[in-house]
């Protein structure tokens, strides 16, 4: 019989480092790749630009490869127990680094199945993640990004979206990564909040902000990021202009917006009933969400129902009954919002929701019930969590302090140490130079 030899790869970029693999395996038997599935990656790479299939089409093609099979995990582990290959050839990048332990774990399997680990001298100067620094950039095209967040649904325990006012905000979203353990940590995307919108210039959270001056910020934002965009859409408006919102946000390789069930005068959420507001009927609502729904070029583009039951002081049934009656008008998630401290609430409304609908996407914005974990927000059935005013909110007491200092001082030195250094700011964009 045959031998084989497994190798696991993304196979996004293909680059003469892999082929050299490929080729170095076809040596030892039969190739077998395990193509690591969005849902592998997601929580320790950025989503692969092309999906399982388009990556799967292109590696069945390359000469020495005899199968492709998914390898579901990041560990290797229950592949190389399920196909038992003779060989597992890797690059020897993986001694050191986040990559160490999975490396542990392969030794230990192909040893008790009396396989053999080959690791072959990594190709200096290609390999995907420096390949994958030039293609940020190169950017992304208004589909692709769009596409990204179903993707990353699909793919992620809970998606995690921070909140954006401008390009800056947005480098700090686009770039920041944390390590922890053999996971990276990152933000998965952008909210376009109307709170922060309106407030970084001045105006109050009343739909005063139109969509043609949101849009001038937002495309800052587009221009210096990859990453998928959630839009606040307010009410969304008359029924007659959300149609027209729709075609021009997806226009602009936005994922998704959400639109929320009130009528007259928006006024922020997180007065609670403090705020005189209205609730839309449930058939009015269901119209506009079907009118956007309609509006819409590409299945790509979501239309997120938003329900304000429990800030209106309603109770956790009356957001039920919207949520399926939205979900039936075609709504493709829904954003549950609450001011309550404790979160209760909407833990109680996301797993009774769970237990009529399991895959329609719910989206939380724990600003007041900030204690409660992304893990327990997933254990409740939550798909996306946005922070959804966070950036503004840390960058205005830093300015003031900043501000009242000189005041204080009558110069400047004083805030120094409160301020990033010259040479740090000259540098932060690339191509400043
Ligand atoms: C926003 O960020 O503008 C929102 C969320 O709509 S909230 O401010 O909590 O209403
Ligand atoms: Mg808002």
């Amino acid at each position: 019989m045959n031998k084989t030899v497994y190798i696991g790869m993304t196979a996004d970029i293909m680059h003469p480092g892999l082929i050299r693999i490929i080729n170095e395996a076809t040596k030892y038997g039969e190739v077998i790749i395990g193509l690591l599935t969005d849902k592998a990656i997601a929580e320790h790479k950025r989503l692969p630009y092309l999906t399982y299939d388009q990556r799967r089409e292109v590696v069945e093609n390359i000469k020495g490869v005899s199968r492709v099979v998914p390898q579901e995990e990041w560990s290797y582990v229950d592949n190389l127990k399920r196909l038992k290959p003779d060989y597992i050839i890797h690059g020897d990048d993986w001694k050191s680094g986040p990559l160490r332990e999975i490396r542990e774990q392969v030794f230990e399997v192909m040893n008790e199945q009396g396989g053999k680990v080959i690791e072959i001298p990594y190709t200096q100067g290609i390999n995907s993640s420096g390949l994958d620094k030039e293609i940020k950039t190169i950017g992304t095209t208004p589909e692709v990004r769009l596409k990204s967040l179903r993707r990353l649904i699909e793919a992620k325990p809970i998606v995690r979206i921070l909140e954006a006012h401008d390009g800056l905000c947005g480098l700090i979203i686009e770039n920041l990564e944390v390590q922890k353990g053999d996971k990276r940590e990152v933000f998965d995307g952008m909210w376009s909040s109307s709170l922060t919108d309106s407030t970084s210039k001045g105006k109050p959270d009343i739909e005063a902000v139109d969509l043609t001056t949101r849009l001038q910020d937002l495309n800052n934002i587009l221009e210096c990021t990859t990453k998928p965009i959630i839009f606040d859409g307010d009410t969304g408006g008359k029924i007659e202009h959300f149609v027209f919102t729709v075609r021009t946000l997806e226009r602009h390789g936005i994922s998704a917006v959400i639109i929320e069930d009130k009528v007259g005068l928006k006024k922020n959420s997180l007065f609670g009933t403090d705020a005189v507001q209205t609730q839309d009927t449930i058939e009015g609502f269901c119209d506009k969400i079907r009118a956007g729904k309609n509006a819409r070029v590409t299945d790509d583009f979501m239309v997120i129902a938003r329900i304000e039951s429990l800030i209106a002081g309603k109770p956790v049934s009356d957001a039920l009954e919207r949520a399926y009656a939205y979900v039936g008008a075609g709504a493709d998630g829904i954003m549950i919002h609450s001011k309550n401290k404790s979160g209760e609430d909407i833990r109680e409304f996301c797993e009774a929701f769970r237990q009529k609908y399991t895959h329609v996407p719910i989206v939380v914005v724990p600003t007041t019930y900030d204690h409660v974990t992304e893990a327990e927000l997933h254990s409740w059935g939550v798909n996306v969590v946005i922070y959804a005013n966070h950036m503004l909110r840390a960058a205005y007491p830093a300015m003031t302090r900043v501000a009242r200092a000189i005041l204080e001082n009558g110069r400047a030195q004083e805030v120094r140490d409160y301020c990033m250094p010259i040479k740090e700011i000259l540098e932060l964009i690339p191509g400043t130079k």
